[in-house]
Order: C-alpha cells, then sequence, then structure tokens
C-alpha cells in the first residue's frame, strides 16, 4: 500500500520535472466499476471539459500554480495549450495538471473539437 503510493507519487514528479505537467489518471483501474475521480484541490485553477465545452472559458492563474483539467464527459479531449498538446488523449474522469511558469496569455484548445476554447490569463 504504502510502496503503491510512493512510486505514484515518484511518477507524479518526473512527470513534472519532464515538462511541466502530470496526468493523474483517475479513471485509471477502469473496468467500467466504480473508479474515483482525481482529487482536485477545493479553490485550484481548474476547468472541466463537459458539454464540449471548456467551463470556465476565462481564468486567471498564478505563476507556478497547479492548474487543473478534468474531462467529465465520455467524449475524448486535449489539453492544448498555444497549439501543443499536452495531455495526450483524456478520458473521462482524466484530470491532467499544467503548472505555468511564464506570465502570459494562453489560449487552450482541443484537438478534437475545434469550438472547445480557453484562455488562461497567468500572472
Ligand atoms: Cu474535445
Amino acid at each position: 500500500m504504502i510502496k503503491k503510493m510512493r512510486s505514484a507519487l515518484l511518477l507524479f514528479s518526473a512527470a513534472v520535472l519532464l515538462g511541466g505537467l502530470a496526468v493523474a489518471c483517475g479513471g485509471d483501474d477502469d473496468d467500467g466499476g466504480d473508479s474515483k475521480p482525481a482529487e482536485i484541490p477545493a479553490g485550484a485553477p481548474m476547468v472541466d471539459q463537459d458539454d464540449l465545452t471548456f467551463i470556465p472559458n476565462k481564468l486567471t492563474a498564478k505563476t507556478g500554480e497547479k492548474v487543473y483539467f478534468k474531462n467529465s464527459e465520455t467524449a475524448i479531449h486535449t489539453v492544448t495549450i498555444n497549439g501543443k498538446n499536452v495531455s495526450g488523449n483524456m478520458k473521462e474522469n482524466d484530470v491532467v495538471i499544467w503548472i505555468p511558469e511564464k506570465a502570459g496569455e494562453y489560449k487552450i484548445t482541443c484537438d478534437y473539437h475545434p469550438q472547445m476554447k480557453a484562455t488562461i490569463t497567468v500572472e
């Protein structure tokens, strides 16, 4: 149990080091069962992917802060930031954490749904 948690944490750190990005797969052990969504801290900046929309479509975050993206529906989505897919394919309940390193305005899109657009302002 403890070992499992430690390796999960290590994987998490490695992902953060590699790209400022971590994928916490809430639905990875899903055989159609009762997979729990990954936990998103209350009050954290978060964008929901639902109804083929990013909700909200405008968000402000701070440099170095974790920004959470969650796919809440069965459609596959991506988190594509300024044209770069940083998430891979996200299934239902997948959560991706993005940690912006520079202030600026970031355009968020989905590779599969051109109508999905959001803007994150990083201060
Ligand atoms: Cu999409």
